[in-house]
């Protein structure tokens, strides 16, 4: 397989605003990470962040799967191998990545068009707006091959859909529905498999001509609030507000309001 690991679109919508399209593209494997997958992706996000002119990005996947986690060939090993240190690949590939999205200051919609397994379902847990079409699944497939959910997975299942839900996930390594990764709140949107991307393009595009200064201080302000306690998020959100309350986007915002507009960010 010598194909692009990911390939990189952008989508214009405006003079001084388009979003960007990131797909995972090794279709043969279910676009499971290989490093190279990993070091594309990395290069992706950084000239994302790069481009103030970017303003939404949309992560989907080649094929008939959105991501099976970790490639499994580059992990066969046979009696005679030492262990591998799996931790380190964590620490110098999966742990960045799921660190990049989540402190990426601009949203970040994924559309899993199909089966989500391992650290895949991280990735996808770990973007702003999740929509899946109905035929996905999210698979936390660790326990089936010795291992405990990771790239996040403990972190975004028992804060999403509670301590219960999530052992039983990680513990069956049974793939779960669309339609009831919706209904419990694991992700936004279970969407008919033949709409999905045009909702999905739909809603980067809304969110491309939203106001960017908005759009990242939600972003940072809904990940303070999964660590502070009220008083201290009561804090922060106060001085956010009073750095948003400067910026252009407000003062356009309220213009637009009473000049009965749609604002122009
Ligand atoms: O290692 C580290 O650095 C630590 C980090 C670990 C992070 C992780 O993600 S560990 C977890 C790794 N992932 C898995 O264990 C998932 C394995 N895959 C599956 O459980 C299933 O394939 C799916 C539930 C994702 C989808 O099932 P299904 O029935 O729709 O498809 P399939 O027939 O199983 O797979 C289709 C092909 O993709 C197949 O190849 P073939 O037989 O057509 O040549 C299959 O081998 C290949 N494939 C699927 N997942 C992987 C994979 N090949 C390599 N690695 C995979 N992860």
């Amino acid at each position: 397989m010598d194909e692009e690991p990911i390939l990189v679109e952008d989508r214009i919508v405006g003079p001084h605003a388009r979003y960007r399209v990131i797909t995972l593209n090794r279709p043969q494997r279910l676009n499971a990470f290989v490093a190279s997958m990993h070091h594309a992706l990395r290069a992706a996000l950084i000239e994302a962040e790069r481009d103030q002119a970017c303003r939404a990005l949309l992560i989907t996947g080649a094929g008939r799967g959105f991501c099976a986690g970790q490639d499994l060939s580059e992990r066969r090993m046979s009696d005679a191998d030492q262990p591998l240190d799996l931790g380190a690949t964590l620490d110098a590939l999966y742990n960045p990545l799921i660190r990049r999205l989540r402190a990426l200051p601009r949203p970040i919609v994924c559309a899993v068009n199909g089966p989500a397994a391992g650290a895949g379902v991280s990735v996808a847990l770990a973007c702003d707006v999740v929509l899946a079409a109905r035929s996905a699944s999210f698979t936390q497939a660790f326990a089936k091959i010795g291992l405990a959910p990771d790239a996040g997975g403990s972190f975004f299942l028992t804060q999403l859909i509670g301590p219960a839900r999530a052992r039983g996930l990680a513990m069956m390594a049974e793939p779960l529905s669309a339609e009831k990764a919706e209904s419990w709140g694991l992700i936004w949107k279970a969407v008919e498999d033949e709409k999905l991307m045009a909702e999905a393009h739909a809603l980067c595009e809304r969110l491309a001509r939203g106001s960017p200064a908005a759009l990242a201080a939600i972003k940072r302000s809904l990940e303070a609030a999964t660590t502070n306690d009220l008083d201290r998020q009561l804090d922060y959100e106060r001085d956010l507000q009073r750095q948003l309350g400067r910026a252009g986007d407000y003062r356009e915002g309220v213009t637009a309001f009473f000049e009965k507009r749609p604002a122009k960010f």
